[in-house]
């Protein structure tokens, strides 16, 4: 992973390329699309486009629905950055490298970060292609991005002033807890049982390790889950990753235009 030195001057060259890339000096907030949600980028904004592999640290994701560029857009008064793909574990990297885009977007000075994401469902009543607040986490992947660095408090991790924001636009949307599992395996239907009995509502394979480096780095965290099928064992269907990109195809219109008006309120 790097000492906390090397991880960050490496997030502050990224921004610096990023800066002078897109003739911007500094962004407001940045936006991570997750599985799924590259479709919804246009419908938040269009701009200068970055292949990640051009800027110092990034590694390109392997997963098919994670692009690899990063879009600098103005929405509103906010200069936004557009994270188009993100880095997983499960593809075989370092903490250190999925936590890299946040870190870049903390150095590029935004003060606020929105994660997206592709979860499954576990709680009654959820149904595919709603989107879901994350109220809080589980990290149950075992590790930390801030390894070798310092203690940080995560009360109200994400942001209950962007969920009254959220909640200003769409008065229905609802939110519940993440469990962020290390994947790449989906979960069996009893560990399903265990996360509902642990108080989750929402499964996925991301977010968590982001928001606590985010935290970290002093940035406000809101975060949306799009409920692209419903946990394992709660249907007797089979998951995989076809249907989550496709339950993302589907709703990028109205998620586009949800993200789109948080980013202009935020
Ligand atoms: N994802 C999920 N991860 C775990 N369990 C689920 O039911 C689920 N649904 C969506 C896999 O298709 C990708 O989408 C998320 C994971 O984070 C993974 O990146």
């Amino acid at each position: 992973t790097g000492t906390k030195q090397d991880t960050q001057a490496l997030a502050t060259a990224a921004a610096e390329a990023l800066a002078e890339r897109t003739a911007t000096a500094t962004h407001d907030l940045a936006v991570v699309l997750g599985s799924g949600w590259r479709p919804a980028a246009d419908e938040i904004g269009t701009g200068t486009e970055v292949a990640m592999s051009d800027l110092p640290g990034f590694t390109p994701p392997v997963v098919e629905g994670h692009g690899g560029a990063i879009r600098s857009i103005e929405v509103g008064e906010k200069r936004v950055l557009l994270l188009l793909g993100r880095t997983h574990r499960y593809e075989g990297h370092s903490v250190g490298q999925v936590v890299h885009g946040v870190r870049t977007a903390a150095a590029a000075g935004c003060r606020t970060i929105v994660l997206t994401n592709a979860a499954g469902g576990m709680r009654q009543g959820f149904t595919v292609g709603q989107p879901v607040m994350i109220s809080d986490h589980l990290n149950l992947t075992a590790t930390s991005p801030l390894i070798g660095a310092q203690f940080v408090d995560l009360t109200d991790l994400y942001s209950s002033r962007l969920r009254e924001v959220a909640r200003s636009i769409d008065p229905s949307l609802q939110e519940g807890v993440y469990a962020g599992l290390p994947g790449p395996h989906f979960e069996t239907p009893a560990e399903i049982r265990m996360l509902q009995t642990m108080g989750a509502d929402l499964v996925g394979m991301s977010t968590v390790l982001e928001a606590i480096a985010a935290r970290a780095a002093g940035v406000e965290v809101f975060g949306l889950s799009l409920v692209t099928n419903l946990a394992a064992g709660l249907t007797g269907e089979p998951l995989n990753h076809i249907e989550v990109l496709e339950a993302g195809q589907r709703s990028a219109a109205q998620m586009g235009k949800l993200l789109r008006e948080l980013v202009i309120r935020a």
